[in-house]
C-alpha cells in the first residue's frame, strides 16, 4: 500500500473518453532513455485511465491500419529550443515532435494533461517552447531527514545520514518532470555535518544512482556545497580561494566526483550569508570565490550557482542608515562582468526575504554581464507555512512582468531570466521546494498548486495564474466545471487575503522570531536582522528614499523616481519605501490607519468566503482531501483573526486613532 497520493498524476479511470483510441499504439524509433520514459509514461496513463495496454512499435507504417490510432514520438531538428515540443493530430495519428528527448517527454505529459481534462485530441495542434532554460527546485533537506523551513513532513531524499532512493523518490521525479523541472538540488544550502561529505567517495554510489534516475526524466542533479569543505573535511587550515593548496584540493575532489558522476550538474553555493563560510573571511570577493570553483568544474561542463542572499545579520536596530534591502545590490553590482561563464548568480525575487509583498530585486536589469536565476520560495515560510492556502503564482507573475527599463524592449524580469535580454543560456528560475514525506507531498493539498504552478510558469511564462490554477485543478480533481471554478476562485483570492490580514503595504515581517509563524508585530523590531517597520505614534514605514537609506536609487529610471516619490510609489509598496503618517490619505480617500484596519477585517472575511466556497463543493472531491483542506481552512480563519486583532490593536494603541466603523479593536 502506497502511503502517499500522486497529486496531479493520480489518474482517474475514464473509460468513456473517446480519444483513448489514439493510445492503441505508440510508435518510436528513438532509443534515448528519456524517450523510453516518455513511452512508459504514456503506457501508464493509458493503463490507469482506460485499462489499455498500448502496442509499442518502431514500425512507422502498417498496411492494415495506416497511420490510424497511434501516437508517434519523433525527433525533429526544426524545434531548436531545448525542451520545446509540438503536438499535432492528423489523419488519426498524433505526433509529438521535439528537437531533443526531454521535449518528447514534456510533450507526452502535455498530452496526458489534456486527456486528464477530457479535452479532445482530434484536430489538436499545440506548441510550447520553454521560456526558462533552467527550471530548478532547491530542496532545503538535511541529511538527518529534517527540512529547513519544511512544512510537509520529513525529507524523502535523506534519512539518518543516508540517501534514500525508492518508489517515493521516483514518483517525486515523475511529478517534477511532468511540469518541466530540469534541475534539482537535493540538499540544503546551509551545508554542514554529513552534507559536507556528499562530495566525498562515501556517497558516490547513491548519488550516481540518484543522478541516473533523475536523468531518465530529463532532470540534472545538483548539490549544495560547503565553501569551507577543505577545512571541515579536515584536510587544510584555510579555504582561501586564492591559496594554491585550496585550489588543488578542489581540483582533485572535483575530478574524482565528476569522473564517477559525469552527469552531475554542478553546485549551489550559499557563501558569506547567515554564518555560512565564504570568500570574505580571506578578504576575497564573491567573484574570486565563485570563479575558483567554476574553474575546477569547467572541464566537466559543471555550473556554479552562487546565491546573492548576502547581508549583515548582526545589524543594530538603532542604526537607520544600514539597509538590508540594499545589501545584495551593494555586494554584487560592482562585480558585474567579473564572473566566469559557468557561474550563475541566483537572486531572490525581492531585496529582503520572501515576504508576502516586496519590490523586485534591483539586481534584475542592472546586472548586464552576469548569468542570472530568479529564486522564489514555494515553501511558504512567510506566507502561511502551508497551513494557510496562499497560491503564489499571481505573485510570481507580477515579478516576471516587472519592467526594469534596462532596454527599450525585452526589459522585463521574464525576458532577463529567460536569456532574451542579454542573450544568455545559463539562466532561469529556481524555487525553494514545498515538498516532504506527507501523504499529499505539500502538507496543504492546495499547496500542490504552487509546485505544479511553478514548473508550468517557468516553462511557459505567458500562462496566466488562472490558467495554471485551472489546469492543476482539473488534472488533480477531474474536469468538473463547478469544482474548477470554486477551487480556482479560492486560489486566486488567497494571496491577496493573506496579505490583507498579515502585514500590509510591503512592510513585511511582524512574525514570531525563529519559526516565522504567527503575528508578533515587534518580534524582529529590536533584533539584529535588519527587518524593521519603524512604527511610532505618528506613523509607520522604512524611509528608503534619498532622505533615508537611498535604496530607491538602486533602481533604473524611471523606477527609481517612481519609488522615490510618495505620490507615484505603488501603494502596495508604500511602507516598504517610505515612512508615512497614519493620517496620510490613500488613493481610496481612506487614511493609512483606516486602510490598515479595513484590510485586516477584510482579510478575515475573505477567509470566511473561501470556507464557504470550499463547503459548496463537498462531495465533488475525495472526502479525505476535502476534510484535510477544511481543517486547515478552519485553522487559517482562527489564525487570521489572531493576526487581525494583534495588528489592529497594536496600531490602535500606537496611534490612538479609532476605527471609523467602530469595530472591536482591543
Ligand atoms: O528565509 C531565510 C530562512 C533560512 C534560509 C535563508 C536562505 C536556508 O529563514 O532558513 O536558510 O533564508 O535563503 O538561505
Amino acid at each position: 500500500m502506497m502511503d502517499y497520493n500522486l497529486a496531479w498524476l493520480s489518474y482517474r479511470n475514464i473509460p468513456w473518453y473517446e480519444d483513448r483510441k489514439f493510445f492503441q499504439t505508440i510508435v518510436t524509433r528513438e532509443k534515448h532513455v528519456v524517450i523510453k520514459t516518455a513511452v512508459a509514461e504514456l503506457c501508464r496513463a493509458a493503463e490507469e485511465m482506460f485499462g489499455m495496454q498500448p502496442e509499442i512499435t518502431d514500425r512507422q507504417e502498417r498496411k492494415d491500419n495506416f497511420g490510424k490510432n497511434r501516437i508517434c514520438l519523433v525527433m525533429d531538428a526544426g524545434i531548436s529550443v531545448a525542451g520545446g515540443y509540438r503536438i499535432e493530430e492528423y489523419g488519426g495519428q498524433i505526433s509529438i515532435f521535439s528537437g531533443d528527448a526531454s521535449g518528447i517527454l514534456y510533450g507526452a505529459y502535455a498530452l496526458v494533461r489534456r486527456v486528464q481534462r477530457e479535452l479532445p485530441l482530434t484536430g489538436l495542434k499545440l506548441q510550447e517552447l520553454p521560456d526558462m532554460p533552467l527550471r530548478m527546485l532547491n530542496h532545503w533537506d538535511n541529511m538527518d531527514g529534517s527540512i529547513e523551513r519544511g512544512y510537509a513532513g520529513s525529507s524523502f531524499f535523506f534519512k539518518e545520514g543516508e540517501i534514500l532512493l525508492n518508489d517515493r523518490t521516483r514518483d517525486y521525479i515523475r511529478l517534477a518532470a511532468s511540469v518541466g523541472i530540469n534541475g534539482v538540488v537535493i540538499n540544503n544550502v546551509n551545508v554542514s555535518g554529513d552534507a559536507t561529505r556528499l562530495i566525498t567517495d562515501e556517497y558516490e554510489l547513491s548519488l550516481k544512482r540518484m543522478a541516473a534516475e533523475l536523468e531518465a526524466y530529463g532532470i540534472t542533479l545538483y548539490l549544495s556545497l560547503n565553501f569551507a569543505a577543505p577545512i571541515e573535511l579536515g584536510d587544510l587550515d584555510t579555504a582561501d580561494p586564492e591559496a594554491e593548496e585550496v585550489q588543488s584540493w578542489w581540483k582533485e575532489k572535483m575530478a574524482r566526483l565528476f569522473q564517477r558522476i559525469p552527469n552531475l550538474g554542478g553546485f549551489l553555493v550559499k557563501a558569506d550569508s547567515e554564518g555560512r563560510p565564504g570568500p570574505f573571511t580571506y578578504g576575497r570577493t564573491h567573484a574570486q570565490g565563485a570563479n575558483m570553483l567554476a574553474d575546477m568544474i569547467k572541464p566537466y561542463g559543471g555550473l556554479i550557482i552562487w546565491r546573492c542572499f548576502v547581508y549583515n545579520c548582526t545589524q543594530d536596530w538603532r542604526d537607520k542608515k544600514t539597509d538590508r534591502a540594499r545589501s545584495a545590490y551593494d555586494n554584487f553590482m560592482p562585480l558585474d562582468g567579473q564572473f566566469a561563464e559557468n557561474v550563475i548568480l541566483q537572486i531572490k525575487n525581492g531585496p529582503m526575504d520572501f515576504q508576502v509583498r516586496e519590490p523586485v530585486s534591483p539586481l534584475f536589469g542592472s546586472l548586464e554581464k552576469t548569468n542570472q536565476i530568479l529564486e522564489v520560495q514555494i515553501a511558504q515560510e512567510y506566507t502561511g507555512q502551508q497551513k494557510h492556502v496562499c497560491y503564489l503564482i499571481p505573485m510570481f507573475k507580477e515579478i516576471l512582468d516587472f519592467h526594469t527599463y534596462c532596454r527599450k524592449t525585452k526589459d522585463k524580469v521574464s525576458d532577463i531570466v529567460s536569456g532574451r535580454t542579454f542573450l544568455q543560456t545559463e539562466c532561469g528560475m529556481a524555487a525553494v521546494a514545498n515538498t516532504g514525506s506527507d501523504r499529499n507531498w505539500t502538507g496543504h493539498d492546495l499547496a500542490a498548486a504552487n509546485w505544479f504552478g511553478f514548473g508550468r510558469l517557468a516553462f511557459s511564462a505567458s500562462l496566466t495564474a488562472e490558467e495554471i490554477a485551472e489546469e492543476w485543478c482539473e488534472c488533480t480533481f477531474g474536469p468538473d466545471r463547478e469544482t474548477t471554478a470554486a477551487v480556482t476562485r479560492i486560489l486566486m483570492m488567497s494571496w491577496p487575503a493573506y496579505e490583507k490580514y498579515t502585514s500590509v503595504l510591503g512592510i513585511g515581517w511582524m512574525v514570531n522570531p525563529g519559526n516565522h509563524y504567527g503575528p508578533n508585530v515587534d518580534g524582529y523590531e529590536y533584533d539584529r536582522w535588519g527587518t524593521y517597520h519603524r512604527a511610532d505614534h505618528r506613523g509607520i514605514g522604512v524611509e528608503r528614499g534619498r532622505a533615508g537609506t537611498g535604496y530607491t536609487s538602486t533602481y533604473l529610471e524611471p523606477n527609481a523616481a517612481m519609488y522615490e516619490n510618495i505620490a507615484s510609489c505603488p501603494e502596495e509598496l508604500l511602507l516598504f519605501f517610505h515612512y508615512i503618517p497614519y493620517d496620510y490619505k490613500m488613493k481610496s480617500g481612506k487614511t493609512l490607519i483606516q486602510h490598515i484596519y479595513d484590510t485586516h477585517f477584510e482579510g478575515v472575511e475573505d477567509v470566511e468566503k473561501m470556507i464557504g466556497i470550499w463547503e459548496g463543493i463537498r462531495g465533488k472531491i475525495p472526502e479525505e482531501i476535502f476534510r484535510r483542506v477544511k481543517e486547515r481552512l478552519n485553522h487559517q480563519r482562527e489564525h487570521a483573526e489572531e493576526w487581525r486583532d494583534q495588528v489592529n490593536t497594536y496600531f490602535y494603541r500606537k496611534s490612538f486613532i479609532a476605527d471609523e466603523k467602530g469595530r472591536k479593536i482591543y
